[in-house]
């Protein structure tokens, strides 16, 4: 073999890596521990996309570089394998979803060990495995024990199409997130987490960890807290009172009506006859829409009166009750103070159906606005006058609290997690009904594995596949002997994916789910990476199982994830396309700019061309037709089948090898940034491993080439050499990977100018090299002489001295102007007698000496000399 053939060196290393297990985790705890996690993935039938190797090549590379930095290195894989589309399939088809998956796996770990990622395949997790998913059950039976999952009856999102509950979080807009179907509001018998006990845990623990921000903010908003008040508010004629939550209790004399969500309950007792048939038509309107219709805040403000009145505590005034949609039944107590003055929905409301509006905060001289929602003095309030919020706020609840009349109050935007499914490709709930009473399966009945089945469609009547397994439904409890029924609900998919990163600690051990002491040393993951599109949902799941664990005693760690990534989306290619008016090519802007009357008529006289990246360059910012000014439409999509763009991984592999494309991925951009797919860009670094290649091997001969000896690196090898290290060792540590590999390049191009190349230098490089793409790395490494893997030898020490040249540069400046320049040896460069005679000795600097008088010396030692003269 002369030339460099990546299809040849890949499989073998891979099958050497494998034969060896040469990444099978050590199992000595008294080196530092490094766990680097990936996101694992969903099977799908598709394989990997592009999107995988960025992340796991980001994390490979850490795992390689800690293992080369004497750590023990944790860097596990496995599938997060339950789901909707392996069902959905099986329905189609009639295959079993274990078979779909057992396949899709096998392709994905064909896939992920094509790559060369350095993963302890004996630690390889799947959720659908019963020995994994007893755990999960078990899990579960803690959070039951502790009162944390419980049974209700909750108006839930159903989706007729899929035959199943959907969590909030997986309906956008009123459908379902996956495929988009349609979802109603149905009343039905759920499995419900208690999340929200853990509300404040969960607030408090994202402090101290090294997360995005925009993930923590994201976490923030979602658990929603709230601080305030709730008060009484007593209903006129009626011997009922009315209980608001509000943020802002020191508005109270400006509530001028008050609103009840369309579904409260006091709205029957209090609607007036005359206004009964009015609202109940609006009730029936307000049931069709959308919570996220509904508090629309660009949205026309709908709403009737009841035609009862409620008395303001404070002042015994009177106000009218509404009751309108943008008021949800969910959220505090599914009642308001309406407060125009300061609330921009209730001036809108107030402006619609002319009721009156009094400020209570005096907005500042220059504000021109509606609802004024800053800071400022009270005003119209009584005894709040004068007072700055949160000092009114605090006065207003001492008031109320003395008064009978409220109290102060938290409130959360986090619901309850609901937590089954009517699904059959699902963790099984360890749980049966006797005498129509839950009752939790003993822990040596785990795992309750899911029954043989051929028919995975819902009854008809809404009730999950695994209804129509009556064998399995029926079973008797040991404890009594009496009939039960297990439960037919399964776990959403979210479950196995809570606790996952625990398994890999000790996968195969069988007193639970962790080992205690794989736990103590590994947890927590100090690096995880994965899609940002799990901010809120795994992220914050798995962070309250981990926290439930850590009170059950089976973790000792508070937070799961120490560090967070998320790796930024890779979009297709850049899509140019040029406009041409009359013939003629016109810029991009002008197109954008004009509308499509003044450019002639819609598709008339304009005409849009796509255009190939060779008809096109570059151009600062923007892009234009090669050879002339006029701009063109560049823009990147993400990639799709509909739209063709989508580049498939497995053909990168085929053309360039796995090392150009783990090079590639993390050349084009900094890790977290959205980036555009380039083919052409990976045929640069292609060639890049080629010259790596051609540098050591010779082509001709197969052999080392003549060059590489075994000699001394010159001073200026060692220069560049220690430069890369050191390069290469910073960009690792702040994850700046395609800034390390141009340094990598930078090098590469230097040695190509050598006429020698030692051993010893070459060796350093590969080491550098090696994480990013440790195929080429390893056939060199191995050409050089060793016969070890270079997966665990040292990584190169980075030393300042040899960035240090040998000669010190002087500017000699006279008068303040630099008229020339000196280079002296190193030893003498702090030798003030010397560098001054040195400095005065240069031509240029002699002149100015001769034609005027020497008044003054300036030395700065390593630095510069400037004369005076006059
Ligand atoms: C009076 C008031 C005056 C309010 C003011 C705001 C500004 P967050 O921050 O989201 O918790 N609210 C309370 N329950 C509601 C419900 N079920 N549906 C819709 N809106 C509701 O907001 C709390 C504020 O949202 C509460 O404070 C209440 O309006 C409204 F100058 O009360 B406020």
């Amino acid at each position: 073999m002369s030339s460099y053939s990546p299809e040849k060196i890949e499989t073998k290393w891979q099958q050497y890596w494998q034969e060896n297990k040469t990444f099978k985790t050590p199992e000595d705890h008294d080196k530092p521990k490094y766990y680097v996690l990936d996101m694992f993935p969903y099977p799908s039938g598709s394989g990997l996309h592009v999107g995988h190797p960025e992340g796991y090549t980001a994390t490979d590379i850490l795992a390689r570089y800690k293992r080369m930095n004497g750590f023990n290195v944790l860097h596990p894989i496995g599938w997060d394998a339950f789901g909707l589309p392996a069902e959905q399939y099986a329905v189609k088809t009639g295959t079993h979803p274990r078979d779909t998956t057992q396949k899709n796996i096998d392709r994905f770990r064909e896939q992920l060990q094509s790559l060369g990622f350095s993963y302890d395949w004996d630690r390889e997790v799947n959720t659908t495995d019963p020995d994994y998913y007893k755990w999960t059950q078990w899990i579960f039976l803690k959070l039951y024990e502790k009162g944390l999952a419980y049974e209700d009856d909750v108006p839930v999102n159903w989706c007729p199409e899929l035959g199943t509950v959907l969590a909030n979080e997986e309906v956008i807009d009123g459908k379902s997130e996956v495929g988009g179907y349609p979802v109603v509001k149905k009343p039905m018998r759920q499995w419900v987490l208690k999340i929200t006990e853990y509300a404040d845990r969960l607030l408090e623990g994202l402090d101290d960890l090294d997360w995005p921000k925009s993930t923590k903010e994201m976490q923030r908003n979602w658990i929603g807290k709230s601080i305030g008040a709730e008060i009484d508010f007593e209903i006129a004629d009626y011997d009922e009172s009315l209980r608001v939550f509000t943020t802002r209790p020191d508005t109270i004399f400006g509530a001028t009506y008050m609103v009840l969500a369309p579904e409260h309950d006091l709205v029957d007792t209090i609607t007036e006859d005359d206004q009964k048939e009015a609202v109940e038509a609006y009730r029936e309107e307000a049931a069709r829409k959308s919570d996220l219709e509904r508090t629309e805040l660009s949205d026309e403000k709908t709403g009737v009166f009841t035609g009862a009145y409620a008395v303001n505590p404070v002042n015994g005034e009177e106000i009218p009750i509404w009751v309108a949609d943008y008021v949800l039944a969910t959220y505090g107590t599914g009642a308001i103070m309406a407060v125009p003055g300061q609330d921009e929905r209730d001036w809108e409301f107030a402006e619609k159906f002319d009721l009156p509006i009094i400020r209570t905060v005096e907005p500042p001289e220059d504000f021109d606005g509606k609802a004024y929602t800053g800071e400022g003095k009270t005003i119209n309030s009584d005894f709040l006058n004068g007072l700055d919020v949160p000092e009114a706020k605090k006065k207003i609840i001492e008031w109320l609290e003395e008064h009978n009349a409220g109290t102060k109050a938290v409130n959360y935007k986090l619901r309850d997690w609901l937590f089954s499914r009517q699904r059959y490709w699902g963790e099984p709930f360890p749980i049966i009904h006797v005498d129509g009473e839950p009752k939790p399966v003993s822990k040596d009945g785990l795992p309750v594995t899911l029954p043989e089945m051929d028919d995975f469609e819902p009854t008809d009547d809404g009730n999950p596949p695994l209804a129509k397994a009556e064998d399995w439904v029926n079973t008797t409890d040991l404890e009594t002997g009496k009939p039960a029924k297990r439960e037919t609900n399964t776990m959403p998919q979210w479950a196995g994916s809570c606790w996952y990163y625990l398994r890999y600690c000790s996968p195969h051990f069988e007193e639970g789910p962790v080992d205690p002491d794989e736990e103590k040393y590994w947890m927590p993951v100090d690096m995880y990476v994965g899609g940002a599109e799990h901010s809120v949902l795994h992220l914050l799941y798995a962070r309250f199982w981990h926290k439930v664990l850590y009170d059950c005693g089976v973790v000792s760690t508070k937070e799961p994830f120490q560090r967070l990534v998320h790796q930024g989306m890779i979009l297709g290619e850049m899509e140019f396309t040029g406009f041409k008016k009359d013939g003629k090519w016109i810029d991009y802007e002008t197109v954008e700019n004009l509308s499509d009357e003044e450019l002639g008529g819609p598709g008339v006289y304009t005409e849009k061309v796509k255009l190939d990246k060779s008809d096109v360059e570059k151009r600062g910012d923007d892009f234009v037709i090669e050879g002339t000014d006029v701009t063109v439409d560049a823009k990147a999509h993400k990639m799709s089948k509909s739209r063709g763009n989508v580049v498939n991984p497995d053909d990168i592999v085929e053309q360039y090898g796995a090392d150009s494309m783990r090079l590639y991925e993390m050349f084009m951009g900094p890790l977290e940034q959205v980036k555009p797919w380039s083919t052409k860009d990976v045929d640069g670094v292609y060639r890049f491993l080629s010259r790596v290649w051609r540098l050591i091997i010779d082509e001709k001969s197969g052999e080392l080439n003549e060059s590489v000896q075994d000699t001394e690196p010159s001073k200026e090898q060692l220069k560049a050499l220690h430069k890369c290290i050191k390069k290469v060792t910073e960009d690792v540590e702040d994850l700046s990977f395609n800034t390390a590999i141009s340094a990598m390049m930078i090098f590469i191009n230097e040695a190509n100018k050598w006429d020698e190349h030692p051993k010893a230098l070459l060796e350093s490089f590969m080491k550098l090299l090696s994480p990013f793409a440790p195929h080429i790395s390893e056939e060199l490494w191995s050409r050089l002489g060793h016969e070890q893997s270079i997966a665990y030898v040292d990584w190169p020490e980075f030393k300042e001295k040899y960035l240090i040249s040998d000669t010190q540069m002087y500017p000699i400046q006279v008068n303040g102007k630099v008229r020339g320049e000196i280079y002296v040896p190193r030893d003498k460069a702090k030798d003030k007698e010397y560098v001054l005679s040195e400095a005065k000795a240069v031509e240029n600097v002699e002149r100015y000496l001769e034609e005027g008088k020497l008044v003054k010396e300036i030395f700065v030692p390593e630095r510069i000399v400037n004369l005076v003269v006059k």
